[in-house]
C-alpha cells in the first residue's frame, strides 16, 4: 500500500471514529448536536460511492474530500481551506485581517505574532504556497504575502493558524511569492512590486525616478527573517523556483520605470529576471552588499551587468511565472502579448557563464489567446493557461509548442474551454510540485456576472472546478467566493496531518504561559486574579459548560488581561470568551490558552460569556466582571 493510500485509509477510519464520538457527545451533552450514523446508512452510502466511477466531483455527505485546497482571500486578508473536489469551504485562517470569531488581531497572542504590524487591521493576500521537501509538499507551512502592507506571514499546518508575520523593509507591495522547492524550502522568495527611491526617507529626491528600485526578497523559512534582498532593474511581478535548487525567476512588467499607465506599457519588451542562488549566497558571504533606510538587511546589486542575475527579454508586460513540474521550463505569461515565453532551465548554466545570449534560452513562444495570465500543468506534458480577455482556459502541449517553434507543422493547442468569467490564476492538483497528478484544475474567475442569484452591485467571484483527467477539460462546478482568491494550491490529503487538540507546550501561547508562571499561576488548575498597579490579570480555566471563575472584581480604568485555558480534552470542543460591550472576543481551542487585554471603562456589572457553541448549557456558560467606580 502506498503512503498516500495508507494515510487515506487512516482518514476514513478517523472519520468513522469521529461519528461514534459525536453520537456519544450528543447523548452526554443532552443537546442534540448530530445524530449518530447507522450501519444501514453507511452501507447505502458506500454503494452510492462505488456507483460513481472515475473523477467524480461528488463527495457524499459525511465523506471526506481527497484534497485540501489553500485559497488566498485576497483583500479580505485571510486564507481559506477548501475541500476538493467538493469545493466546500472547510476553514478560514485569519492572517492580515482582524477576525471577530477567533479574536485574531485582538488577542495578545495574535498581536505578538503580528509584531510591528499589530496595529494594522487590513491586508491583501495573494499567493499561498506550501513548504516542500524535494519538490513535494511536506504539510508543514503555508506562506502568504500581503501586497497592501508589504508583509509575509506563515501558517503552521499542524494547527492551521498563523504563527509568524514580518514586514519586509526597503520595499513597497510584496506581490509574487513562492517557495524554494529543492532540496527543501530553506527560502521563501517574494517580489517587491512598487519601485521606490533608495533611500525612501523623504530627504532624497522623490521626483528623480532614476533612484527608484524594486527588490527581490529571500526569506529564511524557519526563522522568518529576510536573509538578503536583490536590487533589480525594472519592477517585479510574479516568481517561481526551479527543481534543482539553483535558480529563481521573476517577471517584470515595467522595465521602463514608468510612473503612469502610458509610460509603463510603452516599451515593446520587458523581461524575466533569473536569480542565481549560489552566486547570491556567495556574494552575501563575501560581504558584497549595501544596506539602506537605516536597517541592516543586506541588499545585493543584481542590476543588469551583475553576475547574480540575467535578464531575458520577453514580450511586454508579462505576468505569471510558472515552473513545469518536470523541472524543465519556466513559463512567463504574456498578459498584453497573446503568447507565453518558455525558458529552458537547462540552458541557464550556459547563460550565466555567458556562452549563450539571453534570448537563446527561449525554446518557444506559443500564441494561446488574449490575456494569458497564469499557467498550470498536468502530469502528461500539458499546460493550462488562463486567458483573461478571452475568458477561456487554453490547454496546450508544451513539447508540441517547442516543435512548432522549431518549424514543425504541429498544432500544440489541445482545447479551449470557456470559463465564467475573466480568469486570473488557475491551479492544478499538486501541479506546482513533482506530484502533479492531472486530475483537477481550478480557474479563479474574477467576475461571476450572471452565474449566481444577484446579490446587489457587489458580486461574488467564481472559482470553477474543471475535470482534466480525460482528454477533454470538463467544467463541473461553480463556486461563488468573496474577495478575491488570486491564487490557490491543492495538496493531497495524504500530505497533511493536522493536530486534533492543542498541546500545552505550543509556542503560539508560550509567552502567555511564561507570564502566568511569573505571576505564580498554574494555568491548568488555578483561577486567580493578580493585581499589578492598575493592571489586572485574570486567570481562569474553562470546562464545558463553565468558566473556572464566575465573577471577578476590577476598578474603573484598570487594564484587564483575561487569560483563559481550555481544559477540555474532547476534540472540537472549542470555547470562547466575550466581554459584552467591550469589543472583546476570542477563541480558546481545546487544551489552548488565549488572552486578551482591554480597559475596564464601563462601571457596574459586565457579563462575559462563551461565544463558541460548546454544550447544551452553552448559554449558561457566563460570568460577571464587577467594575467599581
Ligand atoms: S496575481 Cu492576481 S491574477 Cu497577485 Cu498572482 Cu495574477
Ligand atoms: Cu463554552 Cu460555549
Amino acid at each position: 500500500m502506498s503512503n498516500e493510500d495508507k494515510r487515506s485509509n487512516e482518514l476514513e477510519l478517523e472519520n468513522k471514529e469521529r461519528r461514534k464520538f459525536f453520537g456519544k457527545t450528543a447523548l452526554l451533552g443532552a443537546g442534540a448536536i448530530a445524530a449518530p450514523m447507522t450501519a444501514t446508512m453507511f452501507a447505502s452510502m458506500a454503494k452510492a460511492n462505488a456507483a460513481e466511477a472515475g473523477n467524480s466531483a461528488f463527495v457524499h455527505p459525511g465523506d471526506l474530500d481527497e484534497y485540501y485546497g489553500f485559497w488566498s482571500g485576497g483583500h479580505s486578508g485571510e486564507v481559506r481551506i477548501m475541500g476538493l473536489p467538493s469545493m466546500r469551504e472547510l476553514m478560514r485562517i485569519p492572517v492580515f485581517n482582524t477576525d471577530s470569531a477567533t479574536g485574531w488581531g485582538l488577542t495578545d497572542e495574535s498581536k505578538r505574532i503580528k509584531g510591528d504590524s499589530a496595529h494594522l487591521h487590513a491586508g491583501d493576500s495573494h499567493h499561498p504556497h506550501m513548504s516542500m521537501t524535494d519538490g513535494r509538499y511536506n504539510g508543514k507551512y503555508v506562506f502568504i504575502n500581503d501586497k497592501a502592507n508589504s508583509r509575509v506571514a506563515r501558517i503552521r499546518c499542524d494547527v492551521m493558524k498563523t504563527d509568524k508575520m514580518i514586514t519586509i523593509p526597503n520595499v513597497q507591495a510584496i506581490h509574487g511569492l513562492r517557495v524554494q522547492k529543492v532540496p527543501h524550502t530553506k527560502y521563501v522568495i517574494c517580489n517587491g512590486e512598487f519601485e521606490i527611491p533608495m533611500n525612501n526617507d523623504g530627504k532624497s529626491s522623490m521626483e528623480d525616478v532614476s533612484t527608484y528600485r524594486s527588490l527581490f526578497n529571500v526569506i529564511d523559512a524557519e526563522k522568518m527573517e529576510v536573509t538578503f534582498q536583490v536590487m533589480v532593474d525594472g519592477n517585479l511581478d510574479n516568481t517561481d523556483a526551479d527543481y534543482d535548487g539553483k535558480y529563481f525567476a521573476s517577471t517584470c512588467y515595467n522595465s521602463e520605470m514608468g510612473m503612469n499607465l502610458g509610460e509603463m506599457i510603452s516599451a515593446e519588451r520587458d523581461h524575466v529576471v533569473v536569480f542565481n542562488l549560489a552566486r547570491c549566497e556567495a556574494a552575501l558571504k563575501a560581504g558584497k552588499f549595501k544596506t539602506y533606510n537605516g536597517n541592516n538587511v543586506p541588499v545585493l546589486d543584481g542590476r543588469k551587468g551583475s553576475d547574480l542575475t540575467r535578464y531575458i527579454p520577453v514580450p511586454k508586460s508579462p505576468h505569471g511565472m510558472n515552473t513545469s513540474p518536470n523541472g524543465k521550463y519556466f513559463v512567463a505569461n504574456g498578459k498584453l502579448s497573446p503568447t507565453v515565453s518558455i525558458i529552458a532551465i537547462d540552458k541557464l548554466d550556459a547563460l550565466f557563464s555567458d556562452k549563450i545570449k539571453p534570448r537563446d534560452t527561449i525554446v518557444a513562444e506559443p500564441e494561446l489567446g488574449l490575456g494569458p495570465l497564469h499557467t498550470a500543468f498536468d502530469n502528461k506534458g500539458n499546460a493550462y493557461t488562463t486567458l483573461f480577455l478571452d475568458s477561456q482556459i487554453a490547454k496546450w502541449n508544451v513539447e508540441d509548442a517547442i516543435k512548432a517553434h522549431n518549424g514543425e507543422k504541429v498544432n500544440y493547442i489541445r482545447q479551449k474551454l470557456d470559463v465564467h468569467y475573466q480568469p486570473g490564476h488557475n491551479h492544478t492538483s499538486q501541479g506546482e510540485t513533482r506530484d502533479a497528478d492531472g486530475k483537477w484544475l481550478i480557474s479563479l474567475c474574477k467576475f461571476s456576472k450572471d452565474r449566481f442569484l444577484p446579490v446587489g452591485p457587489l458580486r461574488p467571484e467564481n472559482d470553477q472546478l474543471i475535470d482534466i483527467s480525460g482528454d477533454e477539460m470538463k467544467l463541473v462546478h461553480d463556486g461563488p467566493t468573496y474577495a478575491e482568491p488570486h491564487d490557490c494550491m491543492i495538496v493531497h490529503r495524504s500530505r497533511m496531518k493536522p493536530n486534533k487538540l492543542w498541546t500545552r507546550d505550543d509556542p503560539i501561547f508560550a509567552p502567555t504561559v511564561a507570564m502566568a508562571k511569573k505571576d505564580g499561576v498554574t494555568l491548568e488548575t488555578d483561577n486567580k486574579v493578580i493585581r499589578d498597579g492598575n493592571k489586572v490579570r485574570v486567570y481562569m480555566t474553562s470546562v464545558a459548560p463553565t468558566f473556572g471563575m464566575s465573577e471577578f472584581k476590577v476598578k474603573l480604568g484598570d487594564e484587564v488581561t483575561v487569560v483563559v485555558t481550555n481544559l477540555d480534552q474532547v476534540e472540537d470542543v472549542t470555547h470562547g470568551f466575550c466581554m459584552t460591550n467591550h469589543g472583546v472576543q476570542m477563541e480558546v481551542g481545546p487544551q489552548a490558552t488565549s488572552s486578551i487585554t482591554f480597559t475596564a471603562n464601563k462601571p457596574g456589572v459586565q457579563w462575559y460569556y462563551c461565544n463558541w457553541f460548546c454544550h447544551a448549557l452553552h448559554m449558561e456558560m457566563r460570568g460577571r466582571m464587577f467594575v467599581e467606580a
